[in-house]
């Protein structure tokens, strides 16, 4: 037993609150080290060995190092204190908040594991503490609009100089095409019959550049895109089809234009907007930059998001296009270079207009210290796209690792932070994905399938559901394709069959999830989907060549391939499944 490698943290993504009764405890332990892992636990007030309960805890997610075993108890006093009890063949071994006891019954141990004083300690389940996310995000399936370039429903606001749209359309960094939000109203039905439930709008708010994250005006739609009425028209249109709206918070910065920016530019340090940025002498200057903007980019000036006045004017922003306009989420713009006590407030106010509306932070990496419950809901789930393209579509990892990384996601945050994470295979940030598999089909479809099938709520980004390809920003901005000539029909027709898929199965969306196959050196996976209802078997080899696999641990009863029907019958635990190079079979049982 490697007691080395034994971790938990109290209070953390290792013990929380999953809902109003339950707590998630969880701890790690070396690889295949243990028969057996429980917490051993009692309530501090009525603390005896004759009163402690043993729950016996389960694997639930591992990596190359580690097992990270999880369970769920509720306390019935809402206090918890616990320990953990490791076993072995040959050795059983406890560990409090104190350390590690050998046996329960040793002399020096005794007073150690059997005091509440030593035990790990949930103080008490508070229910204003629970990290509470929104239910309807479970079921979602999110689209991503990049306003410029979706459709344009009314040319008479296009900007003057807007180029042709047309299939081959050269986006630049500063060329306009004409899209707009009628256009979006236009064409609810075909976001519909693709099986969206909710459209992520990069911003749609006044502002000078072709991506509108240089904002002028907070309050107002842009005039190239329409006005509020013709916003408050679009949520009210797709909220009668089913479909909800997110909305880009871009608070990080304003841009250039933003009136209180340009005062200071004209009045400098007179200017009573001096204080709502970070100016570092006067006066302002872009070149040499003396002011502190978004990476080095002088349009976008940063905001000091900790001065009143600031932070007064964009909780109004957040709450206006909430509570009038009706919105059902934010996604936040830079979200980790802003303070975390403004995203506090941040979150009671938009909480406060619809208990509902999901909050979704723009973070590239770890974000544990924001979804502590008080500020996001979910993050971005980069890292997670980052594993899902390195295995399925650039073919850079083996199944081991690509489990591993997968599952130290899983082990990041707290379960119902992973549930509403936003699972995005590419953006209006990154090259598109038929792009990044250098226009290998076979391999988009693997992570799409993959996307689909996983736990947290999937994003399309438009176009791609019809082929589009698209580099680096702003290639991957291509204005929307809609002759049906020139759209890939076939790649349509695998998204509606998978987002139907997922929309039939709950299993599919939040149903446990369980690795059955992911070995070194091997480019197939396999994984079980469960809930009451149903259980699919999901296989998808990566390889180039095709790959026979038996999977184990299976429990009985007999599966159907839902493409072509065949029958796989589980013989002693196990099901043996040949799949062809770089495709995938699902299996669901009948
Ligand atoms: C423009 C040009 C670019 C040029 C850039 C710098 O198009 O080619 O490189 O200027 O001069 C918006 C526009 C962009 C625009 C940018 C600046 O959409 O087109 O770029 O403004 O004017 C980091 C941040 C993350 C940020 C990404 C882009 O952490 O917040 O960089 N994403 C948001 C939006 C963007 C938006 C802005 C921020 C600014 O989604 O669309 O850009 O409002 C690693 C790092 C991440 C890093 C990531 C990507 O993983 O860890 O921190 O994200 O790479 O670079």
């Amino acid at each position: 037993m490697l007691l080395e490698a034994i971790y938990h943290q109290p209070k953390s993504q290792y013990a929380y609150a999953y809902n109003e009764e339950t707590l998630h405890i969880r701890v790690r332990t070396k690889r295949h080290d243990m028969d057996r892992v429980s917490v051993v636990w009692g309530d501090k007030y009525d603390f005896s060995p004759e009163k402690v309960t043993t729950t016996r805890m389960v694997v639930f997610a591992q990596d190359d190092l580690f097992d990270y075993y999880h369970v769920a108890i509720k306390p019935p006093f809402r206090r918890f204190a616990y320990a953990f009890k490791f076993e072995t063949e040959d050795q059983t071994v406890f560990l409090n908040e104190v350390g590690f006891t050998k046996d329960k019954l040793s002399s020096s141990g005794v007073g150690m594991l059997w005091s509440p004083s030593g035990m790990f300690e949930f103080p008490y389940l508070n229910p204003i503490d629970v990290h509470s996310t929104p239910d309807w995000v479970k079921d979602a399936v999110f689209y991503q609009i990049f306003p410029e370039r979706f459709a344009n429903g009314d040319p008479s606001i296009s900007p003057k100089e807007v180029e042709a749209w047309t299939p081959d359309a050269v986006p630049t960094a500063t060329n306009f095409f004409g899209g707009d939000l009628q256009g979006v109203i236009d064409n609810l039905d075909y976001l519909v019959d693709l099986g969206i439930t909710c459209i992520y709008f990069t911003p749609f708010f006044e502002a000078h550049s072709n991506h509108k994250y240089d904002t002028i005006d907070y309050l107002k739609v842009d005039p190239q895109f329409g006005d509020n009425n013709t916003a408050k028209k679009l949520v009210k249109e797709a909220h009668r089809k089913g479909i909800k709206i997110m909305l880009d918070a871009v608070f990080n910065h304003s841009g250039y234009y933003f009136p209180p920016f340009q005062d200071v530019l004209l009045n400098g340090e007179k200017s009573r907007f001096k204080e709502w940025f970070h100016i570092k002498s006067f006066p302002v200057s872009t070149n040499p930059l003396n002011y502190d903007t978004f990476g080095f980019v002088p349009e976008m000036p940063k905001l000091d998001t900790e001065h009143p006045e600031v932070k007064a004017y964009l909780l109004e922003v957040a709450r206006y296009w909430v509570e009038d306009i009706g919105v059902d989420g934010w996604r936040l713009d830079v979200a980790n270079e802003i303070d975390h006590q403004f995203w506090r407030e941040f979150r009671h106010t938009v909480k406060k207009a619809n208990p509902e509306a999901y909050i979704l932070g723009e973070t590239w990496h770890n974000s544990m210290a924001w979804l502590v419950g008080d500020q996001f809901d979910a993050v971005m789930n980069y890292p997670v796209t980052n594993s899902i393209l390195d295995f399925f579509v650039k073919d850079e990892i083996d199944a081991a690792s690509f489990m591993g990384r997968l599952d130290a996601m899983q082990i990041a945050y707290p379960k119902q932070a992973n549930e509403v994470a936003f699972n995005l295979l590419d953006s209006h940030d990154t090259p598109r994905l038929l792009t990044i598999a250098e226009g290998n089909k076979a391999r988009m479809k693997l992570a799409v399938l993959f996307q689909l099938t996983y736990s947290g709520a999937p994003c399309i980004y438009y176009g791609d559901e019809i082929g589009m390809a698209g580099g680096a920003d702003p290639g991957c901005r291509k204005p929307m394709i809609w002759e049906k000539e020139h759209q890939d029909l076939d790649i349509l027709a695998f998204y509606k069959k998978m987002i139907q898929l997922r929309k039939d199965h709950r299993s599919l969306k939040d149903g446990t999830f369980r690795f059955l196959s992911a070995e070194k050196d091997k480019k197939i996976i396999a994984y079980e989907r469960t809930d009451v209802m149903d259980r699919f078997i999901i296989i998808l080899n990566s390889d180039n060549q095709k790959q026979k696999v038996t999977l184990e641990n299976i429990s009985a009863g007999t599966f159907r391939n839902i493409d072509t029907d065949e029958k796989y019958q589980v013989l002693k635990g196990e099901i043996t499944v040949e799949v062809k190079a770089v495709s995938a079979i699902i299996l669901k049982d009948q």
